[in-house]
């Protein structure tokens, strides 16, 4: 069994400045300089506990390289192409789109470097080089849609990542599930209307965008059924996210027989994160991999591929990365997360009777997947 990890030391050098997006430093407002919450440091981390556990050693490395022109467009606009090329030949750099999501000058082959890392993890998964593979890679892709960057993200790389090997290996049915804490608006939009990628985003309800993610989106004409959307509500822990998985998640895959299945993987949903208040640990996400694994070996051979997303605190996100890493990589002695006695220890992480309802809302609609 191989895993393919990819990395690259440009991923920690996309500059997102001291401007923390939505509130610009100024002092006459009491506004301190400080990091942009999307910063190097988790990305960072994860990469050195994934290299000083010593699990580096049981994985094949993947080298990134910048997404083609063509490969962007199969996804995004020509507009969208140019603007980012624009902001990225000014002195200063510029802003994916909607002011959250600034770069630095030439900030375009950073992006491009991230899209063309997931191709080629993908590639290397379809290809059967590896089995599964994990891109630990920025800037993050899945708000970025076909006419706009948002949410941090400049191109859309998971996206992106899904129409190339559909052109280059003739994959066909695709299904994405999107774990990070936010809803996946941006693949969602990609696919709206195609019935041959499932978009399945398991989110915190209404936190970004702030107006999306709803069950009712659930995708259109012949893409009708092929999205769903469950919004926790805040604070779900283990017991919520083990449901929506095993009620909404495998039943959905079941039914779709993908040949390959794609993670937006964001550590947002963890305990300790400060931009959602949600409450998983590394041993959660561990299981979901380790339910993923069942499910593609079962599909598709054991397709696998995950593109890293959000998640914001430098201290707890390495570890819930290393537990998915580990588990991709068939680990049988991982390494001890210290803090999963504290943070999945608290009370109430078992599943909620007004989880359930979410859920309950939509498992009707597999019903609707062919
Ligand atoms: N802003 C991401 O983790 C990015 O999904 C998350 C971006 C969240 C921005 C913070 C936020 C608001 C809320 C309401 C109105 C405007 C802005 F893409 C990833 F990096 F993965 O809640
Ligand atoms: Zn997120």
């Amino acid at each position: 069994m191989a895993t393919g990890y990819l990395y690259h030391e440009l991923f920690g050098w996309h500059d997102t400045g001291t401007n923390a997006g939505l509130f610009p430093a100024d002092h006459r407002m009491g506004i301190q300089p400080f990091q942009h919450f999307e910063n190097a440091e988790t990305k960072r981390r994860m990469h050195e506990l994934v290299v000083v556990s010593g699990v580096i050693d049981r994985l094949t490395r993947l080298e990134p390289r910048k997404a083609t022109d063509e490969e962007i467009l199969a996804v995004h606009t020509p507009e969208h192409l140019a603007r980012i090329q624009a902001g990225s030949d000014q002195p200063k750099g510029g802003d994916s789109g909607d002011g959250l999501s600034p770069f630095g000058p030439g900030g375009i082959e950073i992006g491009r470097l991230a899209a063309g890392g997931m191709i080629e993890a993908t590639t290397a998964v379809v290809e059967g080089r590896v089995d599964n593979a994990y891109a630990l890679i920025r800037p993050p892709g899945h708000h970025a849609e076909p006419d706009l960057g948002r949410g941090f993200c400049m191109f859309a790389n998971l996206a992106i990542a899904a129409q190339a090997v559909r052109r280059t290996h003739g994959v066909e049915r695709i299904a994405v599930l999107d774990w990070d804490v936010h809803h996946g608006n941006g693949t969602q939009k990609v696919f709206w209307n195609d019935p041959h990628t499932l978009t399945i985003s398991l989110h915190q309800d209404r936190v970004f965008p702030p107006d999306s993610g709803l069950v009712d989106e659930r995708g259109e004409g012949a893409g009708f059924g092929y999205a769903l959307n469950v919004p926790l509500p805040p604070g779900t822990g283990r017991g919520g996210y083990l449901s929506a998985f095993d009620r909404v998640v495998a039943p959905a895959i079941e039914r779709f027989r993908p040949d390959l299945i794609l993670v937006a993987s964001g550590f947002d949903a963890n305990a300790a994160d400060p931009l959602s208040r949600q409450g998983l640990t590394s041993s959660t996400y561990r299981d979901l991999t380790q339910r993923l694994l069942d499910l593609a070996a079962t599909h598709c051979d054991g397709r696998l591929a995950m593109s890293h997303e959000g998640g914001y605190n430098p201290v707890y996100v390495p570890f819930c990365g290393l537990a998915v890493i580990e588990a991709l990589a068939g680990v049988t002695e991982p390494l001890t997360d210290p803090y999963e006695p504290i943070f999945g220890g608290m009370a109430g992480l078992e599943l909620q009777p007004h989880q359930t309802s979410v859920i309950d809302q939509v498992v009707p609609f597999l019903d609707d997947i062919h």
